[in-house]
């Protein structure tokens, strides 16, 4: 029996924090052998907010790094650069005529965003879900790991993909319709200033996230100031105390240890006896990522044939998908 499909990707906004390796990469890294996956740069998505022409490029680079250097086995998954593959523009400006407008927006990552930008909000940002469906469903994906924020878009990939199998494949399906794969430990890590609100690349403070790549000096410094409670004794799952669960999430995924232990361990402590024990299992967590990381990106060739590679696999099966799309929804063949 083949294996069934997986696919994801993350933004080339900025660097990547905990919260997209442990709500994404670190949960494909794990699946990966039982999957036939693709894994993308989602460079499209990340000019949706205002980007820098500059950075870009740079950015996707350090991405496929990170990948690479986070465990991605290229003997069973594919990684490419998203805008490397036309289908997905292409399959986007389809969906979009099949997709009624007050889907759009309703989407609680877009109206968080819209308010940051005001009046000078893009059409690409209130568009994003649909041009996410269209990377899904490109692929004939069968499961899509992601974080519980990009639940609500993963919902409105499956009833865009059931309007087009309604409209134009009465006789046959024409897009298949994905399950969302949310693991349930670190799909939501929080911010370090407001355990309200998820870690983010976006956040203008860069003491609200640990970055992959920071330094060991960074790291202390931003556990050091990161929010806390005047409480003794550590606790998860306290709706009062959100940074002390997430503080102890992090401590628990990152030091490979389980949600019984890490209550037992912190149950008696303080958050000065807490902080060096959390800073420096994150600095070990981290370092050999960041090694293989310098050791990637000092080998610019090869990246780039990894890259090259996955543009043309995925362009592949992405090429198939866009005809069978456009044949159901009866466009004359390029003659
Ligand atoms: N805080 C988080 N906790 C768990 N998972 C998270 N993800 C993001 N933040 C968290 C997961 O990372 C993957 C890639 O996300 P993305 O960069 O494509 O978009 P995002 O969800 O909007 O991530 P950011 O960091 O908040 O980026 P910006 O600030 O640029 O929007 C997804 O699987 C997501 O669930």
């Amino acid at each position: 029996m083949s294996k069934k499909r997986v696919l994801s990707g993350i933004q080339t906004t900025g660097n990547l924090h905990l919260g997209n390796y442990l709500g994404a990469i670190r949960n494909w890294v794990d699946i990966q052998q039982d999957y036939d996956n693709f894994f993308f740069f989602a460079d499209l998505h990340a000019i949706t907010v205002p980007h820098d022409a500059k950075t870009l490029a740079e950015n996707t680079l350090k991405m496929a790094a990170v990948y690479l250097a986070s465990g991605i086995d290229l003997n069973c998954s594919t990684i490419f650069v998203q805008s490397h593959v036309s289908a997905h523009s292409e399959l986007a400006w389809l969906l979009n005529c099949v997709t009624p407008l007050n889907w759009l927006e309703r989407m609680i990552q877009f109206k968080e965003k819209a308010v940051k930008q005001g009046e000078n909000v893009g059409v690409g940002l209130l568009d994003y879900p649909v041009l996410m469906a269209a990377d899904i469903l490109l692929y004939d994906a069968d499961r899509v790991p992601v974080g519980e924020d990009q639940k609500q878009h993963l919902e409105l990939t499956r009833d865009i993909a059931a309007r087009v199998n309604d409209q134009f494949g009465k006789q046959k399906p024409v897009l298949k319709v994905p399950e969302p794969m949310i693991r349930e430990e670190g799909a939501r890590i929080m911010s370090l200033t407001d355990g309200s609100k998820k870690m983010s690349k976006s956040d203008p403070s860069e003491l609200s996230r640990i970055e992959l790549l920071d330094s060991a000096e960074a790291i202390k410094r931003k556990i050091k100031k990161c929010k806390t409670d005047p409480i003794k004794g550590l606790t998860f799952d306290d709706p009062e105390r959100p940074e002390c669960n997430n503080l102890l999430t992090l401590y628990q995924i990152l030091g490979n240890k389980t949600k019984v232990e890490v209550a037992a361990e912190c149950q008696d402590m303080g958050w000065g006896q807490f902080k060096p024990l959390l800073t420096a299992t994150t600095i070990e967590a981290l370092q050999p990522i960041q090694h293989k990381y310098h050791e990637l990106m000092n080998n610019r060739d090869y990246l780039d044939s990894v890259l090259r590679e996955g543009a043309s696999k995925a362009s592949a099966v992405a090429n198939q998908t866009l005809t069978r799309v456009k044949d159901a929804l009866g466009f004359l063949p390029p003659l």
